[in-house]
């Protein structure tokens, strides 16, 4: 049986690919933070008991933060792939964590490759989580082949982390593939970034549980895709002889003020009613035009993304809409206003 360790397994993608890994009868490690409040909400559906008999899912504590932990779970699991996913993710908070960031999203990615240097897992492959906020305001469309011009202290650190990767591929010969993914999202996606703030708030105030929603940039423009068709892409990556890097996108591109008409509109409102600007969302230097080209991975791989722009809006509304009844019923107080 192959053995996988996913870091970050309690975070969108996380979760999805470990249904996914699970399906295609992996056993599947996954790297939890300890932390005071329940985090292993997006994978809680899948936790099987590891006294029993059959049990293909393990969790263990660790840390990118902490090396040590890192050797220890390698040298316990010695898995045939690793999913480097773990990371502080959120763009406008790296610019109020930037060094914590760097070391999350940076620097914890060479704890893990010297890790499995060290301990010679010389036919261990790995997945490494780069994105498209490494090209920033390198202009659309955006290939391989595009130079990155990060925008945040969370772009450098992923600009950091891919090079390691092609660094210790190159240096060492190991299997490294860089997945650069542009946004992709899900009724999974964490609440303070944008796609899920709007869905999640154009529900609550279709039920009159909210009256206003805060945004910051409504003009910057992504391409926005399902998180559960971007993690088949991950573990495709894996399958080829040979690590490489290779651009996840859907080739389309809409502002936010398109998602927020969509998302209101799906529920029969007008979003300008209920938005309003509040500067403090938006971000010291912002990434203006996101639109992805990945022709490659369609070619070598043969992926392609099956969820529209406009499915995947309507897939989140109708989530957000139900767990909102959930907690209208329950009595749940006023929403509140994260950073985000
Ligand atoms: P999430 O923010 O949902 O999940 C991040 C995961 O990383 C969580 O499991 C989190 O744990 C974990 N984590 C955070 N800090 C640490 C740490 N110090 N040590 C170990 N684990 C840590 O991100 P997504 O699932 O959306 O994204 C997965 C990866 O892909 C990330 O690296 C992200 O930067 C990258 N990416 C995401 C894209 C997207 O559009 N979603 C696009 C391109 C790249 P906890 O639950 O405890 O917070
Ligand atoms: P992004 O996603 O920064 O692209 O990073 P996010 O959803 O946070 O922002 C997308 C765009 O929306 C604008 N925006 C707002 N964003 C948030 N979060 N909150 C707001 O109120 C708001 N108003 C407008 C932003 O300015 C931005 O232009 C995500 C993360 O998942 C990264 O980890 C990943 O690498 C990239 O996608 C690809």
């Amino acid at each position: 049986m192959r053995k996988a360790l996913i870091t970050g397994i309690t975070g969108q993608d996380g979760s999805y690919l470990a249904e996914v890994l699970l399906e295609k009868g992996y056993e599947v490690h996954g790297m939890v933070r300890r932390s005071s409040s329940f985090n292993t909400g997006r994978i809680d559906h899948l936790y099987q008991d590891p006294h029993l008999p059959g049990t293909r899912l393990f969790l263990h504590f660790g840390d990118l933060n902490d090396a040590s932990s890192l050797n220890i779970i390698l040298k316990k699991v010695r898995p045939d792939e690793i999913y480097n996913l773990g990371a502080q993710s959120h763009v406008r908070v790296s610019f109020d964590v930037p060094e914590y960031t760097a070391e999350v999203t940076g620097t914890g990615t060479i704890r893990l490759l010297e890790a499995v240097r060290e301990i010679g897992l010389s036919d261990t492959r790995i997945y490494q989580a780069s994105s498209s906020e490494m090209f920033g305001a390198s202009p659309p469309p955006q290939n391989e082949k595009t130079p990155f011009y990060p925008r945040s202290p969370y772009g450098c650190a992923k600009v950091y982390s891919y090079w390691i990767g092609v660094n210790y591929r190159e240096a060492y010969g190991m299997h490294v593939s860089n997945g650069i993914l542009f946004n992709h999202e899900s009724p999974r996606r964490g609440e303070t970034f944008v796609t899920r703030k709007v869905t999640r708030a154009a529900s609550r105030i279709k039920l009159g549980m909210q009256k206003k929603l805060y945004l910051g940039n409504l003009e910057a423009r992504r391409d926005w895709g399902f998180a559960k068709d971007y993690v088949e892409a991950m573990w495709l990556m894996l399958q080829q002889p040979k690590g490489d890097d290779y651009v996840c996108a859907t080739g389309e591109s809409h502002t936010v003020r398109e998602l927020c008409e969509l998302a209101f509109g799906h529920l029969g409102l007008d979003y300008r009613e209920f938005v309003d600007i509040d500067p403090r969302y938006y971000r010291p230097t912002e990434v203006d035009f996101l639109l992805g080209d990945a022709s490659k991975a369609e070619q070598q791989l043969g992926w392609k993304p099956r969820t529209s722009f406009k499915a995947l809006v309507s897939m989140m509304v109708e989530s957000d809409l139900e767990l909102a009844a959930r907690e209208q019923r329950a009595g749940a107080g006023p929403a509140v206003s994260r950073h985000g």
